[in-house]
């Protein structure tokens, strides 16, 4: 039985490959796609979206709903310094591509509400959506079966402010919001989990894109800027904490060790908005998450390689041509 699940997305580069484990692997059942305002400009996140469902040749199968187009109460933060345009300058002829008419906060909230305790979220980008439909319906809680999280640090680095990792910091009311409203989480944390055991070097990066496929070479191209970018700040190869994500959920084999942990968000101050205050459990306070800690490095690499190894046949011409 495939695992039924939402991706909740900021799509530029790793989330698009975190989209490929969606509709690539036979375990996987990718229910539905959200938006959420984050790494780049939204409309160019979806755009993301349409070539990842297109490399794919999964155009119109997997519907795509638009939801919050900025955090709860602060300005949207942008993390094109990162990821350029979020697809490695790619294009395709977007003509006739629609978004669903339902917002993606609706949707999150009747997809869990038809089957409910069925579907996780993988939720890959500021979690402005998900606090968003726990306020407007509490069921909604209840509903989730799991939420599967990536962000903030389990007392280690962030990477947008030394304290901050940055989905949380770009919506850390939401991120608190969902935190303490009663999920089910697994986190996947920055530092030090993606530094030391999601981060592929520009070898292993040249393996992929050596298997030569459509989807390999689009890997190559939508990773390429991050790589760039990562080498830049002493990370050596570019990181991959979205696709680990959701590869997590439909491999928990690829987890070697996780510790339930109280996960807090820091929402009022300057200094550390937007820092996980990931407590292990001597501290006297309630565990709220699971905290991944470490993975099977070499088999996330191999996972990957098989999915990017497989033959499709997009149906829309890339530009640049891949
Ligand atoms: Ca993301």
């Amino acid at each position: 039985m495939a695992i039924p699940f939402i991706l909740d997305t900021d799509t530029a580069q790793d989330d698009c490959v975190a989209m490929l484990v969606g509709l690539l692997d036979p375990e996987a059942e990718l229910v539905a796609v959200t938006m959420v305002a984050g790494n780049v400009g939204f409309d160019l996140q979806v755009h993301n979206a349409w070539m990842t469902l297109n490399v794919a040749d999964r155009l119109g199968e997997v519907p795509v709903h638009l939801g919050c187009r900025r955090p709860m109460v602060r300005e949207w933060v942008s993390a094109e310094n990162v990821h350029g345009d979020g697809s490695g300058g790619l294009a395709i002829d977007f003509t006739g591509l629609e978004p669903e008419a339902e917002h993606g906060v609706d949707a999150l909230i009747r997809l869990t509400a038809e089957r409910p305790g069925e579907l996780t979220i993988v939720c890959i980008g500021p979690l402005t959506n998900i606090a968003m439909a726990a306020v407007k319906d509490p069921r909604f809680v209840g509903n989730t079966k799991a939420l599967y999280i990536m962000g903030g640090s389990n007392n280690a680095r962030g990477n947008i402010t030394a304290a901050a990792e940055y989905n949380f910091y770009v919506d850390p009311e939401a991120a608190r919001t969902v935190f303490e409203a009663g999920f089910e989480i697994t986190v996947v944390p920055w530092a030090p989990l993606t530094l030391s055991d999601a981060v592929f070097s520009r070898a292993q990066i040249a393996e992929i894109g050596a298997l030569g496929t459509p989807l390999a070479r689009y890997f190559g191209q939508v990773c390429a800027q991050t790589l760039a970018f990562d080498e830049s700040v002493g990370i050596p190869g570019s990181t991959h904490p979205d696709s680990l994500t959701a590869a997590l959920l439909l491999h928990p084999e690829l987890i070697l060790a996780a510790s339930d942990y109280n996960v807090a968000i820091e929402s009022e101050s300057a200094l550390t908005r937007g820092y996980a205050a990931m407590s292990w459990g001597v501290h006297g306070l309630t565990s709220n998450a699971r905290v991944i800690e470490h993975i099977d490095a070499a088999g996330f690499h191999a996972y990957l390689s098989g999915l990017m190894s497989r033959e499709t046949t997009p149906p829309r011409a890339f530009t640049p041509p891949l």
